[in-house]
């Protein structure tokens, strides 16, 4: 099995090399692809350097089993061809191919099956906003049909990339030295602020993020439910955090949606707000969430699953849940995802 990671240096694909070397993937050969900017870089993996090379127009995909492109949608587009020539399933991490028909978008605790049918041998990995709604939604829609969710996003600065995430931690710093602080990455200072903001504007005033997450969530779960989201920057460094609201056709019991997300693959319930104000051990908290009454970014970064919390009735409409969901962006919402994909392909002999 020979891998390719397009955009090995940067936040994702450095965690492609994380979650390959956790999940103990079975490849046999790597090969790692950059710009101009990051050709030439070292990185180790499973003691081994690997050198990024440039990417370019060619034949260097000719004996890759598996690509995971995550440069930005425009270097997939250009290079898609070079890609998936000779047979590699690309697995693209970008925006560029989601909504194309020909090409599948897959959660695999959703949809697994869907990455079968490739006829542009091309797989896209979601926005990672709605790769953690709908891995949650999952279970409960197997109780009955989802008809509406109306969502608010908690997104860290990691959503932005590497340099994003430097530029929250240095304006807080600059703050503290009573500096003004630099903002590049964000439309405004992130530090001791909130943005309702996350991408550019459509005609409709939902931004580009939030129709992401309504017509991704139709695509991965093959359904007709409209999908409200209301998206926000927050100044946690690393994991998004979502508050959804759903109704369903048949009334679910929040004991019934508890149980369905204790079940469910990929997902973890912490939800017992008898723990407010008890106090949590620091350290086993962050490895283990131990003694915390619901999930929260600090604790679900670095975590493969999506946390829940909150279960409750919604008091504004029948047949109406309401949960509180946190997961780290970088992997399920990327990598990961990506990752299980690929799994699920060399599973059931998918690979070429
Ligand atoms: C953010 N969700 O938090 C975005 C980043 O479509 O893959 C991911 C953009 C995408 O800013």
């Amino acid at each position: 099995m020979k891998v390719a990671i397009v955009g090995a240096s940067g936040a994702v694909g450095q965690e492609f090399l994380r979650v390959l070397d956790e999940r103990n993937f079975p490849l046999d050969e790597l090969v790692l692809f950059g710009s101009t900017r990051s050709a030439g870089t070292k990185y180790t993996f499973r003691g081994k350097e690997y050198e990024v090379q440039l990417l370019k127009h060619g034949d260097d995909f000719k004996d890759v089993d598996i690509a995971f492109t995550s440069a930005g949608a425009g270097t997939s587009k250009e290079f898609c061809e070079d890609i998936t020539k000779y047979g590699a399933v690309m697995i693209d991490n970008s925006s560029a191919f989601r909504m194309d028909e020909n090409v599948p978008l897959v959660v695999p605790e959703c949809n697994a099956e869907d990455a079968l049918v490739r006829p542009r041998g091309i797989i896209a990995n979601p926005n990672c906003t709605t790769i953690m709604m709908v891995v949650c939604l999952q279970p409960i829609e197997k109780l009955s049909h989802i008809k509406r969710i109306h969502v608010a996003s908690y997104q860290s600065a990691s959503g932005a990339g590497a340099a994003a995430m430097a530029e929250l931690q240095q304006q807080y710093k600059q703050l503290a030295n009573d500096e003004q602080p630099e903002v590049e990455k964000f439309a405004y200072q992130l530090a001791y602020n909130v943005i309702p903001q996350i991408d550019v504007f459509q005609d409709n005033g939902y931004t580009k993020e939030e129709m992401k997450m309504f017509n991704e969530t139709k695509k991965i779960m093959h359904t007709d439910a409209r999908c409200s989201a209301m998206c926000v920057r927050i100044s946690s460094l690393r994991a998004h955090s979502e508050a959804v609201w759903i109704e369903t056709e048949e009334p679910v019991s929040v004991e019934a949606a508890k149980e369905a997300f204790r079940n469910a693959e990929g997902v973890t319930l912490i939800d017992d707000i008898a723990k407010v104000g008890a106090k949590a051990n620091p350290d086993a908290s962050k490895e283990t969430m131990e003694g915390l009454p619901y999930p929260m970014p600090l604790y679900t970064a670095g975590k493969d699953d999506v946390y829940v919390g909150r279960v409750r009735e919604d008091l504004a409409g029948d047949n109406g849940l309401t949960f509180w969901l946190s997961g780290d962006q970088i992997k399920k919402g990327a990598a990961l995802n990506a990752v299980q994909i690929a799994e699920y392909l060399i599973k059931v002999g998918n690979v070429k």
